[in-house]
């Protein structure tokens, strides 16, 4: 009995590949979908996680009810700088970094570097960890998110001109780590229209695109070209954010469509420092985190148990 049982499941899974993906990793098909079955997929998932609920309670005290709130009809928000949080040391750091790596260092793109700052080197007292920690942003993104979220990245981002023609993330996209997520962005440059500003959509107008679209996160449809926006739902929606040095944008990148890192030939390169934000229901898809939270490393140096969520998944 067992062994016809066996010899069942064994016929089925070699029928059919899906099928088989499905069984040994159930994530890396939902992950693809439309946010609606991914959305579905992450509570299912959640609703037996007891560090949800945690981070839910802990929310409460994470929210300060006079801080700025990304509204989530538009799922991004602008701020100068000081109106959340004091940039300075973000910003000095950020360029010391780049003063320090010359030119094209390590770069898995050739118009945008994220990886100058390795996170062993970020300790406890790092402008960056500082800047990620700071209680009014992560008021901010507890009340994005009704959670306290997970830290995800952290780093400075080098954007410089490249001669190709524009790919990647230099087109428009939804970023695929969830269906909902928060960047911050801190520029440490001024950002002019030469410069690859962060260009985007907001979440209600991006919705409306999806839909028209039937834009899924596989790799088909990953990417939209500029006219395909513009034909669907027009350009006025787009936004450019240009932006002096020292000005902080919270955007969801997951529900926005955007782009960024053009840089033209007359352009200067674009510094930013990044504290990249998800809620805990991303790791529903743990292929996203093979490895690991970036500073999972520092969640038993802190004494604040807000940030111990922040730092790390589980506990
Ligand atoms: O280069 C940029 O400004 C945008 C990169 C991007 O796609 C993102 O941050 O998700
Ligand atoms: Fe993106």
């Amino acid at each position: 009995m067992l062994r016809s049982k066996g010899t069942f499941r064994e016929i089925i899974v070699m029928a059919s590949p899906t099928l088989r993906k499905f069984i040994s990793d159930p994530a890396s098909i939902f992950r693809t979908q439309s946010a609606g079955i991914r959305h579905l997929y992450s509570l299912l998932y959640n609703a037996f996680s007891p560090s949800y609920r945690i981070r839910r309670k802990l929310a409460h005290t994470a929210i300060k009810p006079d801080t700025a709130k990304v509204p989530h009809d538009k799922g991004f928000l602008v701020v100068d700088n000081g109106d959340v949080f004091n940039c300075n040391e973000v910003i000095k750091f950020s360029l010391n970094t780049c003063k320090n790596c010359g030119p094209n260092v390590c770069s898995e793109k050739d118009y945008l570097n994220t990886g100058l700052v390795p996170y062993d080197q970020i300790g406890i007292d790092h402008p960056l960890l500082k800047f990620a920690l700071d209680e009014n942003i992560l008021s901010i993104a507890t009340e994005y998110f009704q959670a306290v979220p997970l830290l995800v990245n952290l780093g400075v981002w080098r954007s410089s001109f490249s001669p190709e023609q524009a790919s990647g993330s230099q087109l428009f996209h939804c970023d695929n780590l969830d269906t909902t997520q928060l960047k911050v962005f801190i520029y440490a440059t001024d950002v002019s229209i030469n410069d690859g500003p962060l260009t985007l959509i907001d979440a209600t107008k991006s919705s409306a695109l999806r839909k028209k679209l039937n834009y899924k996160w596989t790799t088909k449809r990953y990417r939209v070209s500029d006219q395909e926006v513009e034909d669907t739902i027009g350009s006025s929606c787009i936004k450019t954010l240009t932006a002096p040095k020292g000005t902080m944008v919270f955007g969801d990148t997951s529900r926005c469509f955007h782009y960024g890192s053009r840089v033209t030939k007359l352009g200067k390169e674009r510094i930013v420092a990044v504290a990249h934000y998800a809620s805990s229901l991303a790791l529903a898809r743990p292929e996203a985190f093979v490895s690991g939270l970036p500073m999972a490393h520092l969640k038993n140096k802190v004494s604040n148990e807000v940030h111990r969520y922040v730092l790390a998944g589980t506990d």
